[in-house]
């Protein structure tokens, strides 16, 4: 279990955070169907009225109207591209509660804390949302800059949850038709080009940018936030040694030789029982 708790601790550390930074928003407020709406400000306010997934869809794609829009300002399309966010993340019925409750169920049965996300929100959604306040970047406030915070790391922990098995003393493939490698390449460049920033190590950098926007973290959850980050950067590093081959440092200073090619597998195997050691 050593292995899974700084998942653990970080997402209940973000559960936490999420929750504080909710409780002002009330985004999920019930007040019945809303309208399409047409203009920035229109849209801001209607995300306070969404209850049903309709809701969310119908904002979704006014949001996506504004962000294309050719008259709307930089801000109108920022703050647009916030409430497309918040209503992918209303569409997978994510409250701020709803993912405390989550985290506090799991841990009560017993069952497997790293699912945790999967189980809450479709990896695809959670890439969205994050992609999404990434676009807005840094506003300046605090609620938007935790919840980017949240769903971004949320993004990369799903991808490395989604692909690999993280158990007692080793790592496992979640799909053992596929090579190491290309579980691999599925975590850091799911889209094959050769180029990390759609991965889970950009969605980790991501994250930690608007943590340190937030300027709300405890030492504890900077630190969990740094246990992942560190095993993103460690899962890129491999992926982009393995891509030409080459020598891997583990932990302990000895190398191991990395390819791309399958019959390397148990080398990548090891360093990556190594990074998740
Ligand atoms: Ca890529």
């Amino acid at each position: 279990m050593k292995k899974k708790r700084g998942f653990y601790i970080f997402v209940v550390g973000c559960g936490i955070a999420f929750l504080l930074a909710g409780c002002g928003t009330n985004v999920f407020t019930s007040m019945g169907m809303v309208p399409a709406p047409t203009t920035a400000d229109a849209l801001s306010d209607s995300i306070d009225d969404a209850t049903t997934a309709e809701d969310y869809q119908t904002i979704e794609t006014a949001a996506d109207v504004i962000i294309a829009s050719a008259t709307a300002t930089d801000e109108e399309k920022k703050a647009a591209y916030v409430v497309k966010a918040e209503a992918i993340l209303g569409a997978n019925e994510i409250t701020p509660l709803s993912i405390l409750e989550t985290v506090v169920d799991l841990s009560d049965s017993g069952a497997d804390e790293t699912e945790i996300f999967t189980e809450l929100v479709a990896s695809g959604d959670a890439k969205s949302a994050a992609d999404a306040y990434n676009n807005a970047a840094d506003q300046g406030d605090l609620n938007d800059n935790i919840n980017r915070g949240v769903v971004n790391a949320v993004a990369a922990v799903n991808m490395i949850n989604e692909s690999f098995t993280v158990g007692e003393g080793d790592v496992e493939l979640k799909d053992d038709t596929k090579t190491y490698f290309e579980t691999l390449q599925e975590v850091v460049d799911p889209n094959q080009d050769g180029n990390t920033d759609d991965g889970a190590t950009h969605y980790m950098s991501e994250a930690n940018e608007a943590f340190d926007d937030a300027e709300n973290l405890s030492s504890d959850q900077s630190s969990e936030l740094g246990n992942v980050t560190d095993k993103s950067d460690a899962l890129n590093t491999l992926y982009t040694t393995a891509a030409t081959g080459g020598n891997y440092t583990l932990s302990d200073n000895t190398t191991v030789y990395v390819s791309s090619n399958s019959a390397d597998d148990a080398n990548l195997q090891t360093a990556l029982d190594d990074i998740f050691n």
